[in-house]
C-alpha cells in the first residue's frame, strides 16, 4: 500500500537545512492560499464572479475579478505572519513593504496571481506562480533590491494549477514534487514524487499565429521542432494552451518546450521575467530541464524593472539548447554583417 503524505508533512520532512520555522511557515501559508483560490475558482461558474472587474492593470491589461481576489488573498495570508520583508505582484505596479505594525521576516515573495486569465471565462486551466527569495538585508525593511534578484537567488518556487484537479507543484532546489488537493479532506497529498522531465519528449507549445512575427532563426527553430532542419528521432507533436501554468505542467509530465519567442515588435516578448519565467525556470531547472532567452540562462537573468519581461524557451535541456544554437548562430551572423 502506498502512503499518504500531506504537503503539511512532506515541507516538515524535506526542509532545507537552513529552514527555521519561519521558511517552513511560509510553504504552509501559499498553501493554504492555494486552497482558498481553488475553492474560488472551483465556484466561479456559480458565482457570478466570472468577467471583468474593469480596472486595467500595470501591463495595460483588464484585470478580471478572479485576478484581483488571488492577488488580495495571497497578500492578505502572508502581510502578517512575520515571515516576509516584501511581496511583489504581477497585478500591482510597485512591490509591497510589509505594512507597519507587522514583524518583518527574511524572506521576499514574488508571485502572479493568476496566469492565464484569459482562459477564466472559458473554464480551462489557470494557475499561481511563485518564487521565494531571501531578503538581501535581514536588518531593513523590504527594498527593491530585495525584490530585484536573479533566478538563480531563489530558495524556492512553485505553481498551482487549477485544472481538472487542484495541483501545488513546488521546489526547494532538491527536487520538484507534486501535490493534489483531495476536495473532501481539504488537503494536498503527495501524488507526484520526484519528478522529471521524460525523455523523448513529446511536445512542443507555442502560439504559431505570431510565426511572421518571428525572425528567421526563430521561425528555423520551429520548423526544426516540426520534424524538418534537421531534426532527428520521434517526431513531437503541438498543444498550447495559453496558460503558462497549464502548457508547462503538460510538459513536465511528458516531455517538451514551451516558448514564448521574441517578436519583430517586442523584443522581449510577454513572459515577466520576476513573475512568471525565473520561477518556472528554477522548477524545470529542478526537474532536469532548462530555460532561456535564446542567449542565456533565464536563471542568471539581472532584472532590472519589475514588470520586466524576457523571451522564453523552457523545457527539456535538449530542446533548449537547440533554440539557443539557430538564435546564437543568427546573432553571429548578423553580428559580423555589422561589423564587417
Ligand atoms: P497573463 O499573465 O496576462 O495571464 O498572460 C500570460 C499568459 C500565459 O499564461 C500564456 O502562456 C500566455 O499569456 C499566452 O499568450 P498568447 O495569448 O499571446 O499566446
Ligand atoms: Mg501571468
Amino acid at each position: 500500500m502506498s502512503k499518504i503524505v500531506t504537503i503539511e508533512r512532506f515541507i516538515l520532512d524535506y526542509q532545507p537545512d537552513y529552514a527555521r520555522g519561519e521558511f517552513t511557515n511560509l510553504l504552509y501559508d501559499i498553501a493554504l492560499a492555494a486552497k482558498v483560490i481553488a475553492h474560488k475558482t472551483n465556484r466561479a461558474g456559480l458565482t457570478d464572479i466570472l468577467g471583468r472587474a474593469g480596472a486595467t492593470n500595470i501591463q495595460g491589461e483588464q484585470q478580471q475579478k478572479l485576478d484581483v481576489f488571488a492577488d488580495d488573498i495571497i497578500f492578505r495570508i502572508c502581510d502578517h505572519t512575520g515571515r516576509l520583508c516584501a511581496m511583489a505582484s504581477e497585478e500591482r505596479e510597485d512591490f509591497m513593504q510589509i505594512p507597519e505594525p507587522y514583524k518583518k521576516g527574511s524572506y521576499v515573495l514574488v508571485y502572479d496571481p493568476l496566469d492565464g486569465s484569459s482562459n477564466i471565462d472559458v473554464n480551462v486551466s489557470i494557475g499561481t506562480i511563485f518564487g521565494i527569495y531571501r531578503c538581501v538585508d535581514w536588518d531593513l525593511r523590504g527594498r527593491i533590491e530585495d525584490v530585484l534578484q536573479p533566478g538563480r537567488k531563489l530558495v524556492a518556487a512553485g505553481y498551482v494549477l487549477y485544472g481538472s484537479s487542484t495541483m501545488l507543484v513546488y521546489t526547494t532546489g532538491q527536487g520538484v514534487n507534486g501535490f493534489t488537493l483531495d476536495p473532501e479532506l481539504g488537503e494536498f497529498l503527495l501524488s507526484h514524487e520526484n519528478m522529471r522531465l521524460p525523455e523523448p519528449p513529446a511536445y512542443y507549445s507555442v502560439n504559431h499565429a505570431y510565426y511572421e512575427k518571428w525572425s528567421p532563426a526563430t521561425q528555423r527553430y520551429l520548423r526544426w521542432l516540426q520534424g524538418s532542419e534537421g531534426k532527428t528521432g520521434q517526431p513531437m507533436s503541438s498543444r498550447y494552451i495559453g496558460s503558462l501554468v497549464a502548457d508547462i505542467h503538460r510538459n513536465l509530465l511528458q516531455g517538451g518546450v514551451f516558448c514564448y519567442p521574441a517578436e519583430v515588435n517586442k523584443p522581449n516578448g510577454k513572459i515577466r521575467l520576476l513573475y512568471e519565467a525565473a520561477p518556472l525556470a528554477f522548477l524545470v531547472e529542478q526537474a532536469g530541464g532548462y530555460a532561456s532567452n535564446g542567449y542565456a540562462s533565464i536563471m542568471d537573468l539581472q532584472p532590472t524593472d519589475l514588470h520586466q519581461r524576457t523571451p522564453l524557451y523552457i523545457g527539456n535541456r535538449s530542446l533548449v539548447y537547440q533554440a539557443e544554437k539557430f538564435l546564437q548562430e543568427e546573432h553571429s551572423v548578423s553580428g559580423s554583417m555589422t561589423t564587417g
